[in-house]
Formats: C-alpha cells, structure tokens, sequence
C-alpha cells in the first residue's frame, strides 16, 4: 500500500513567522525621524540593614570605589549596606535626537558627573536638579558618570543607530 503524503498546509508557526516579518520589515522601513527625549535620572542610594542577632556583619568588605557603603553594627548591634546608583542606569534613545537629562540628587552629598562623549561635565547636589540636553549626534554605548561612587554609579546611555 502507497504512503501518501498529506496536502501542505501552512502552519500557524510559519503564518505567525511570517506575520513577524512583515511587522519587522514595517518597522525598519519607517522613517527615523529625530525626536526629544525626556528623561528624568536620580542619584539614589538603596539600602538594606538588619542586627547582628540575625545576621552576622560581613568578614569581607565591599569592593573599593566609593560606591559601595558599610555600617558596621551601632549599639544596637544594627548594621547596614548600601550602593550609590543613577535610577534608571541605562536609557535608550535614537541617533539624532535631541536628549534633555534632568538629573536629581536625593541621597548623597553630591555626584561629580561627566558625560564625556557629550561633553557634560556637572556637580550633582543633593536637593538639586541639574537639566543637561544634547543631540545624541553618534551611535553607541556612553557613559554617564559619577567621579566619586563607583563602581556603582555608571549609567549607560544607548544611541542606536540610524537604520
Ligand atoms: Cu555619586
């Protein structure tokens, strides 16, 4: 008895694979036309403690940088440990736009902060908010960066490229 082959349907795999395709190609076709970009970046410090009845004060300090902070345990055998951070760390734009970053220090004294590929250069201080805004001109991954914590408190601003 002859095998016969079923009659080839299209899968739902292949439609919805197909469906993707389209949509991407959709996508990259469409024009990149440069926009302003908002974003709002804090200093912030996050925080965790507990006593020392529950939780042993560590042996072994935090990597170097400033970035990192230990307590050790008060009277009340309480320690703690926290990290300076730029909230968000990573933010995305497109190449061409024009970018405004309005930085706002909520813990910490103050951030010495460069953007070099952008040629920010600014100190951060608590209470304060300091507006920078820039055309992001090249594609890439840039650094903005805090002088005195780190290595915590490096954010990334990703420039992609014009398709
Ligand atoms: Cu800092």
């Amino acid at each position: 008895m002859p095998v016969t082959s079923r009659p080839s349907q299209p899968s739902v795999r292949n439609v919805l694979a197909a469906g993707l395709l389209a949509a991407c190609a959709t996508f990259q076709s469409a024009p990149a036309s440069a926009e302003s970009r908002f974003f709002t970046v804090l200093a912030v410090e996050p925080r965790g403690g507990v006593t020392t009845d529950r939780e042993p004060f560590p042996t072994q300090p935090l990597p170097g940088g400033g970035g990192y902070v230990t307590n050790p345990p008060n009277a009340q055998g309480r320690w703690e440990v926290s990290a300076y951070v730029w909230q968000p760390s990573q933010i995305v734009v497109n190449q061409g736009d024009e970018v405004t970053l309005e930085f706002v220090g909520i813990n910490g004294a103050e951030h010495p902060t460069t953007i070099t590929a952008f040629g920010q250069s600014f100190t951060l201080k608590r209470g304060h908010a300091h507006r920078v805004t820039f055309r992001a001109d090249r594609a890439g991954m840039f650094g903005f960066v805090c002088g005195t914590h780190q290595p915590s408190m490096t954010g990334s601003l990703i420039v992609l490229p014009k398709p």
